[in-house]
Parts: structure tokens; C-alpha cells; sequence
């Protein structure tokens, strides 16, 4: 018999049964604890370009409503990327930073502003 839990973590190994008392307690079956295999994902920042005509009240709000931030929070880095020509919103795997990704990029498309978002491999 051979059984292996799907994270890796315990395998069992059918072996004789023996009369040996230190073996006493086994059912007959050798149990290996494998080391865990965690591994942590990709990350990505999720970024913020400037542009010469998004006003700074629509970067503010984009701020607050896609990426939680305070209006204090969103005003510095508003006003970071405006500065600076860009700055990181926040930080999260793939897929979310996609999505964040996409629905800053729609959301000013269907105001008709050129602000751009995109991410990078942090
Ligand atoms: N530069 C813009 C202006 O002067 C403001 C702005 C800030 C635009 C940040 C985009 O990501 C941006 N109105």
C-alpha cells in the first residue's frame, strides 16, 4: 500500500509486519514526513503613469476607489507620479494586478481621460 497526501506532507509505505517491539505501534507501515514545498508567487506593482491632461481630482479618486487608499495617502501619490512620471499603487500577484490593471485602464477610457496604469514584476 502507498498513500500520499495531496500537499506532500505524509507518505505511508506498506512493510512486513514484524515481532519486534520497537515496532510495536506501526500497523505495519513506515511514515515519512516529506519537507512542506512552499513557495510564494510572483509579485507585481501595479503602476501609475502620468500624462499632461487626467485631472488630479480623477488620479485622486482612481487612488481611493481601486486601490483603498485615504484621500491624504492618494493626494501624495497623485502628486508623486506627477512629479516623478510614475509611482507604484500597490503591489499583488498576477491575476489581481491584471484586473486591477484593466479597470483603472476602462474606467479612464470611459471618462475619456488618457491615464494609464500598467505592471511590472516586482
Ligand atoms: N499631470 C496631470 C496634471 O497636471 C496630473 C496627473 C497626475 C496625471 C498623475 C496622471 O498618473 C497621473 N493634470
Amino acid at each position: 500500500m502507498l498513500a500520499s497526501s495531496r500537499c506532500g506532507a505524509i507518505y505511508t509505505v506498506a512493510m512486513p509486519k514484524t515481532n519486534r517491539p520497537d515496532r510495536e505501534h506501526d500497523h505495519g507501515l513506515a511514515v515519512l514526513t516529506a519537507k512542506p514545498e512552499v513557495v510564494r508567487p510572483p509579485l507585481y506593482q501595479v503602476v501609475l503613469l502620468n500624462d499632461d491632461f487626467t485631472p488630479m481630482d480623477f488620479v485622486v479618486e482612481v487612488l481611493q476607489v481601486f486601490f483603498s487608499m485615504n484621500r491624504e495617502k492618494a493626494t501624495q501619490v497623485m502628486l508623486h507620479v506627477h512629479t516623478r512620471g510614475k509611482g507604484v499603487c500597490g503591489v499583488y500577484t498576477r491575476d489581481v494586478a491584471e484586473s486591477k490593471v484593466t479597470q483603472v485602464n476602462e474606467f479612464s477610457r470611459l471618462h475619456q481621460h488618457p491615464l494609464l496604469c500598467s505592471m511590472e514584476k516586482a
